[in-house]
């Protein structure tokens, strides 16, 4: 039997801001269950949760931990993640898994950013959520201001459930107005007195009780008419009624909490463990194939891994929901995904970076297991003859990119595995091998995870790299026709070499009249693998040269098209008609009329205006209002053209057209000159034609490398 059955176990996901305090609380709600004796600070580094290397040296949450904590016949699976927006992957993936969030509020610093981003991904999961209100034992913290901005923000669906009797250094007590009780802790904090509320708080704490009744009878017929008949609740219809209405999120609970004190998580876990959904509360989880798989224990067994992580000398911990039926130690499961077997060898509970083995977890609990064979993130496993999938959680898109590289020559291998490891167990990390612009790209969410990716390949992989500017992938193309004619031609002892081409060039586009004084004896439409055609066209006229040699003029203008005239980048959009052109009896062959295309086609080209064109995306920015004015005018420094604005959820969004080249610094500029109150995201739009002036540079500084080529 597992130890707690799915109605007993709880999975809530700590949210919030950087540095609101969401592992000091985890810590207090390990130390409340027992599960510690002594609770760590963040400052000495020996929180649980904050146990990586790396997050000891930032002083900051990097990853999402698991932690599990027992608290009066409940299990709470706890997944502390990392406030830091740049980690935002990990709080995804948590969120996919947990039934309800605890978004922290610092109370000195009221709704920050990063709650309000938070946010964003709680509505999209729907997830149940509770407000807590944390240290207020801070000198400058302020309840009421902090409330209220979580109800501007956030609507006022945020219940009031407890209150501060006092703030700053002198806080102890709690005045709860569901239960209507005072608790007073002592210094130590932990388990309070329970007292009657004093007589100078009666009407305020009346007040809000009678508000949060009128919230939970809001949302629920049949407890409405109890509310006026009766005119009161007892605790357990409001404990029913608020379980209903945040499984709907229709009401956020309010409580408050000093973590570093650790007054209030006792209180929290009592809740968590009385009101809040258990999976098996929850709407059934969504398949592939539209069926939905209930949680229930006696189903089949079914497991979702929503993280993987690589420990050293332990191998890869695969980290999982059991979303129905009960997985037992040494029970085999099929992957979904891949069709692999896997033997499940060992399951764990996990405490930070502590396992301890159990023999089953039954459907809504949370878990790990080591060493799956092929499974990765996003995977389903189930058991034999079933066939299901859950849906996958949905990562958002990258939205810095670098280029990266060894310091060292020759390890070009080495760090295609690293970065191989690396964005297996990083679902927001992204690689690119650009045979085009000769560089590997690392696609992330901003400079912290950058570092992070650098620090685990320093640390892990014993390599040193460095992160260098990606090069754009420009284009080039022409804006009007040009005839050329070129003869290579080549006599130094043996064969000779002879080949003459004439040929004209003009900008393609579609629906274009075929050329007027010239007979096209032969089509060919050549779709390129780096974006808009080639059409070459056999104009040739009384045998001036041989069928056979067109494919070798082909060759040479395919060869000048992969790297183009102006700035060595791919040609595209023209159409190459030749039209005439000599052969010499003996020397005559491929490589000559190759060369002879190459060069013809190079100097049509340079006769036909040519133009560089660059890659153009499409961005919005989400900022609040009072931002926009600066992110417009950050992005016309930018070259962007501003096309519009729009609202999406608390946000402003700003939509523009921006060249590529002026956006490689965006991500760690926006976010310094908003105080990281905006965000953004782009995607590939088209090419267009680069202005003249940063044409001309680009093409000096293309000649003057080619030039420093040449002479090395
Ligand atoms: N005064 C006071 N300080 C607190 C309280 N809770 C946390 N802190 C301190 O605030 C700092 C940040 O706390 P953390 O628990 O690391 O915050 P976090 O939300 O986990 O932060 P990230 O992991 O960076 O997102 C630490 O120095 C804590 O000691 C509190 O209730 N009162
Ligand atoms: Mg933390």
């Amino acid at each position: 039997m597992a130890e707690f059955d799915t109605s007993h176990v709880k999975n809530i996901v700590l949210l919030g801001h950087v540095g609101s305090g969401k592992t000091t609380l985890a810590e207090c709600m390990l130390y409340e269950a027992g599960i510690i004796n002594r609770r760590g600070t963040v400052a000495e580094q020996n929180t649980v949760a904050d146990y990586h290397e790396l997050e000891h040296e930032r002083g900051n949450s990097v990853f999402s931990k698991l932690l599990h904590s027992k608290w009066r016949g409940y299990k709470i699976n706890i997944i502390d993640t990392p406030g830091y927006d740049d980690f935002v992957g990990e709080v995804i993936s948590a969120l996919r898994v947990a039934d309800t969030g605890v978004m922290l509020l610092n109370a000195a610093h009221g709704v920050e950013v990063g709650t309000d981003l938070m946010w964003e991904y709680t509505e999209e999961f729907k997830t149940p959520m509770i407000f807590a209100v944390n240290k207020l034992d801070d000198e400058t913290a302020d309840y009421d201001k902090t409330v209220s901005e979580a109800k501007a923000h956030f609507g006022s669906n945020i219940t009031v459930v407890q209150y501060p009797r006092q703030q700053g250094a002198g806080f102890h007590e709690i005045i709860d107005v569901l239960r209507m009780v005072m608790y007073k802790f002592h210094d130590a904090g932990g388990k309070p007195d329970k007292l009657p509320i004093p007589d100078d708080e009666k009407a305020r704490a009346e007040e809000l009780h009678k508000e949060l009744i009128e919230a939970v009878a809001g949302n629920d017929e049949t407890l409405m008419e109890k509310y006026f008949e009766k005119g009161e609740l007892d605790e357990d219809e409001i404990k029913a009624g608020m379980k209903k209405a945040m499984i709907n999120h229709d009401l956020f609970p309010l409580f408050c909490l000093s973590a570093e004190r650790n007054m209030g998580s006792g209180r929290l876990m009592g809740f968590i463990d009385n009101v809040c959904p258990s999976a098996n509360e929850m709407p059934p989880q969504q398949t592939r194939t539209g069926q939905p798989l209930a949680c229930d224990a006696n189903g089949p067994a079914c497991i979702f891994v929503y993280k993987t992580v690589t420990e050293p000398h332990v191998g890869e911990l695969s980290f999982f929901k059991v979303y129905s039926g009960t997985i037992k130690s040494g029970m085999e499961l099929v992957n979904e995904t891949t069709g692999v077997a896997e033997k499940i060898n060992q399951l764990f509970v996990v405490e930070g970076n502590k396992r301890t083995a159990v023999n089953e977890l039954t459907a809504g609990d949370i878990g790990a297991t080591l060493k799956l064979r092929s499974t990765r993130v996003n995977n389903t496993l189930h058991d034999k003859g079933k066939n299901i999938e859950l849906l996958p959680i949905e990562f958002p898109a990258a939205n810095l990119t670098m280029a990266i590289e060894s310091t060292k020559k020759g390890e070009e291998e080495k760090l295609a595995a690293a970065l191989h490891e690396l964005k297996h167990e990083d679902p927001t990390l992204k690689v690119e091998v650009s045979p085009e612009l000769r560089q590997t790209l690392i696609h992330c969410m901003g400079e912290m995870h950058l570092a992070v990716a650098k620090w685990k390949i320093e640390h892990m992989q014993k390599m040193e790299v460095k992160f260098i500017k990606p090069r754009i992938a420009y284009r080039e193309t022409i804006r009007r026709s040009a005839d050329s004619m070129y003869r290579h031609k080549k006599q130094s002892g043996g064969n000779g070499q002879f080949g003459e081409v004439h040929l004209r060039i003009e900008p393609w586009h579609e629906g274009m009249p075929e050329p007027a004084d010239l007979n096209v004896r032969g089509k060919e439409i050549h779709e390129l693998a780096w974006g808009g055609k080639l059409v070459y066209y056999n104009c040739i006229v009384g045998g001036a040269i041989d069928q056979r040699f067109l494919p070798s003029i082909l060759k040479g203008v395919m060869e000048k098209m992969q790297e183009g005239p102006l700035t060595g980048s791919y040609v595209r959009d023209v159409r190459v008609c030749v039209f005439d052109g000599k052969m010499h009896p003996v020397d005559s062959n491929d490589i000559s009329f190759k060369i002879a295309g190459l060069q013809a086609f190079r100097q049509a080209f340079q006769q036909a205006d040519p133009q560089i064109l660059e890659p153009v995306y499409k961005v919005e920015v989400l900022c609040p209002e009072d931002l926009t004015g600066a992110v417009i005018g950050d992005l016309q420094t930018r070259r962007a053209m501003v096309e519009g604005m729009d609202t999406e959820g608390h946000f402003t969004k700003v939509i523009a057209k921006v060249p590529l080249a002026e956006m490689q610094d965006y991500s760690g500029n926006l976010r310094s000159f908003t105080q990281g109150r905006a965000k953004f995201r782009m995607s590939f739009l088209e090419y267009e034609t680069v202005p003249f002036e940063v044409q001309r540079k680009l093409a000096d500084d293309y000649s003057k490398v080619a030039k420093e080529e040449l002479a090395a």
